[in-house]
C-alpha cells in the first residue's frame, strides 16, 4: 500500500512533498486546490479541522506537518534527515525543527493578521508583534550566516520545516526580506536542491519561487482579479 501525501497547493503542505522527494521514497501525491482561499471539501473530509498537510498510510490518517515529518522519516526514511542523540548537532536540530512551528510561523501569522486587519502599526501591541518578528528574522539571518544549514553542516528536516514561512507564506502577506541577506542566500541554497525542484514541479508547478527580498505577488490580489473573492 502506497503512502498518500495530500497537498493543498500554495500551502505549508509543500513541506511534505519536499521531504518525500528529498528522501526519495515511494508515495502517491494527491493535489488539492484552494476553494477559493481555504481548504476544499476534499481536505475537510480527511481532517476535522480542515487543514493540510494530511497523509494516509493504510488505515492511518495523520495531519500536522511536524508530526507527519517525524512519522515519514522514522517509518519510510530510515531516520534520514533527522539527527539523533549520538550526533553532536542533535540539540541544534531539535531547536530549529521546533522553531518553525513553535515560533517563526505563529509570529508570521500574528503579523499577517495585523496587516490584513489594517491595525494602527504604531499601537503598542502591534509594534511589539512587528518587533518580535524582526527579532526572529535577525536571529535566523545571523544563524545562517555561518551555518550552511540550520542544524550545521547537514541538510535536515529542520530546513524542510522552516523554508515555507520564509517563502510561499509571503504570498499571503507582503513581508520584505531585503534586510536579511543571509536568509536570502540560505533560501537560494535550499530551493536549488534537486528535492525542492522536484517537489515544486510536482506540487505547485505554476507557483513562482518567493526568494527575493521584495515581497512576492499577493495571493488575495490574484483571487480578487479572478473575481473569486
Ligand atoms: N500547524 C499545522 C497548520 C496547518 C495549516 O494551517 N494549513 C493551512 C495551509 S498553510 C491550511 O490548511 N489552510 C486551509 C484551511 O484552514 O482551510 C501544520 O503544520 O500542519
Amino acid at each position: 500500500m502506497t503512502l498518500k501525501v495530500h497537498h493543498l497547493q500554495v500551502s505549508q503542505s509543500e513541506r511534505i512533498v519536499w521531504l518525500a522527494e528529498e528522501l526519495g521514497i515511494d508515495y502517491e501525491l494527491v493535489i488539492h486546490k484552494r476553494d477559493p482561499f481555504l481548504s476544499p471539501q476534499s481536505i475537510k473530509d480527511l481532517n476535522p479541522i480542515g487543514q493540510a498537510p494530511v497523509i494516509q498510510d493504510g488505515s492511518l490518517t495523520l495531519a500536522e506537518s511536524g508530526a507527519i515529518t517525524e512519522y515519514i522519516i522514522q517509518k519510510y526514511g530510515n531516520g534520514r534527515l533527522a539527527l539523533g542523540p549520538d550526533h553532536k548537532d542533535w540539540p541544534q536540530y531539535l531547536y530549529w525543527f521546533h522553531f518553525a512551528n513553535g515560533n517563526l510561523h505563529p509570529q508570521m501569522s500574528r503579523v499577517m493578521v495585523l496587516k490584513h486587519c489594517h491595525v494602527d502599526e504604531s499601537e503598542f501591541h502591534a509594534q511589539r508583534h512587528f518587533a518580535q518578528l524582526a527579532k526572529f528574522l535577525r536571529f535566523f539571518d545571523n544563524h545562517v550566516k555561518d551555518n550552511e544549514w540550520l542544524a550545521g553542516t547537514e541538510f535536515t528536516a529542520a530546513d524542510v520545516m522552516n523554508v515555507f514561512p520564509l517563502t510561499t507564506m509571503r504570498t499571503f502577506f507582503a513581508y520584505d526580506l531585503s534586510e536579511y541577506p543571509n536568509i536570502l542566500n540560505y533560501l537560494k541554497r535550499a530551493t536549488e536542491r534537486e528535492g525542492y525542484k522536484k517537489a515544486r514541479a510536482k506540487g505547485d508547478p505554476e507557483l513562482p519561487l518567493m526568494i527575493d527580498g521584495k515581497p512576492p505577488a499577493q495571493f488575495f490580489d490574484k483571487l480578487k482579479a479572478e473575481g473569486k473573492i
